[in-house]
């Protein structure tokens, strides 16, 4: 099968100009944005999708997880489409390209397509995964979760906002629960472009990130049940004090993730006392440690390791705690030939690349347990990411989607 010719690029200025045109719904307060799943803003969001979709000629199908499909025809309409796509949803302080560069490279490569009247055998599927982020509702990459079987869609439909909103019920309110059964449809690939969301590729000055694999998560959610008392009147040893011990977790969280060195993240990004009153010692604490690697049995021992410890900081302050994973995905191998191709087109192409591992989750994670996926990846500055000051040069952006393009053209096969 003959590579594509190399002079075949997409349309920078107009890749470039979707993003923008995208950054204006949902934004932030420091130049990002706040478009979560599920919101007006979100809804508003997909309607301007669907409306590029429409432009483009793209026949739109959406599942009864709200994710999008828009279908450019093949030649071979029995043949199994090629996927490509990414999530419009950000962080609550998220920036303008974290998944809406996928989606939206993913639609200029169907522009590209359709500006030079190429049509290729296999159809090109552009989608929108819906709740990606896993900010509003947990957890992360729901709706593509349960397309490969991995999370129940009555589970996803109860998930609850901080407001205590029910994700189905946000669904049908801002109008995009679809008919389509999730996960009937069959991929013959999938592919993903997202920016790299760390610093590798900025520091070794390298276009073009090849990845071959995503390490695994666990999200383990503590409660931990104190004795809510007056801060001033209650002496020391009288206290039952849950914020007390969720400190000290957080510690030791740090501790085991620095002593799993190489390749080991830990964290927690937030915390919710109750009742969270500046006098008042909490009854109760609920957090979400976040854990990472690309080892499986590393991630594994980190997390069983901070279960018995932060079993043990409890029983220390006489302090309840009840642990919940409410999100896990094990470490992901993308599909080798799908990688080769990337990294091929992106020598074709004199784009200096590298291999590497997808510190970040994303919804390629899951496809890859229904059919080949793998991503590619441009860098962004500072490595900075879920920070409104995210940010990426138009040509990064520019060179990652034309080897998002070729690797695409070639999986789906040109036939005029
Ligand atoms: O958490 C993640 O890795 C992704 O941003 N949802
Ligand atoms: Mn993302
Ligand atoms: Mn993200």
């Amino acid at each position: 099968m003959t590579s594509p010719s190399d002079n075949l690029k997409i349309d920078g200025a107009r890749l470039w100009d979707a993003i923008m045109e995208m950054a204006k719904i949902g934004p932030g307060v420091a130049g990002g944005n706040n478009r979560q799943t599920l919101t007006d803003a979100d809804a508003e969001g997909r309607a301007l999708f669907r409306r590029w979709c429409d432009a483009a000629g793209l026949t739109l199908g959406v599942d009864q997880m709200g994710t999008m499909f828009a279908t450019r025809a093949g030649e071979d309409a029995e043949a199994l489409p090629v996927y490509v796509g990414s999530h419009l949803d950000t962080q609550p302080t998220g920036g303008k390209y974290d998944g809406v560069l996928g989606v939206l490279g993913a639609l200029e490569v169907v522009r590209t397509l359709n500006d030079l009247g190429i049509r290729t055998r296999r159809p090109i599927v552009v989608t929108n995964w819906t709740n990606e982020e896993g900010a509003r509702f947990a957890p992360a990459m729901l709706a593509s979760g349960v397309f490969a079987g991995v999370i129940d869609r009555d589970y996803a439909y109860g998930r609850t906002d901080p407001e205590g909103k029910r994700f189905g019920d946000e669904l049908e309110r801002i109008g995009w629960k679809g008919e389509e059964e999730v996960g009937a449809r069959r991929m013959h690939a999938y592919f993903e472009l997202h920016i790299e969301q760390g610093p590798i590729l900025e520091a070794e000055g390298r276009e073009i990130g090849v990845v071959t694999h995503c390490q695994g998560l666990w999200w383990l959610e503590f409660t931990l049940t104190g004795r809510e008392a007056h801060t001033g009147s209650t002496p020391m040893k009288m206290r039952v004090n849950a914020g007390l011990a969720m400190a000290r977790i957080m510690e030791m969280v740090q501790r085991v993730a620095m002593e799993s060195q190489p390749d080991a993240v830990g964290g927690v990004g937030q915390v919710k006392f109750h009742p969270n009153s500046r006098n008042v010692l909490p009854g109760r604490v609920v957090f979400t440690v976040d854990i990472r690697s690309p080892d499986q049995g590393k991630l594994d021992g980190m997390r069983a390791r901070i279960e018995r410890e932060a079993a043990a900081i409890c029983a220390g302050l006489g302090v309840g705690c009840a642990v919940e994973p409410v999100g896990h995905f094990d470490p992901v191998t993308f599909a080798p030939e799908l990688v080769a191709r990337v990294r091929g087109a992106a020598e074709r192409l004199g784009y200096s690349h590298r291999d590497i591992v997808s510190g970040a989750g994303h919804d390629a994670c899951w496809a890859a347990k229904v059919a080949p996926a793998t991503m590619v990846m441009c860098p962004c500055v500072d490595g900075l990411s879920h920070n409104e000051a995210e940010e990426i040069t138009p040509d990064w952006a520019e060179k990652a989607a034309n080897v998002l393009f070729h690797a695409v053209l070639e999986t789906a096969e040109i036939v005029a």
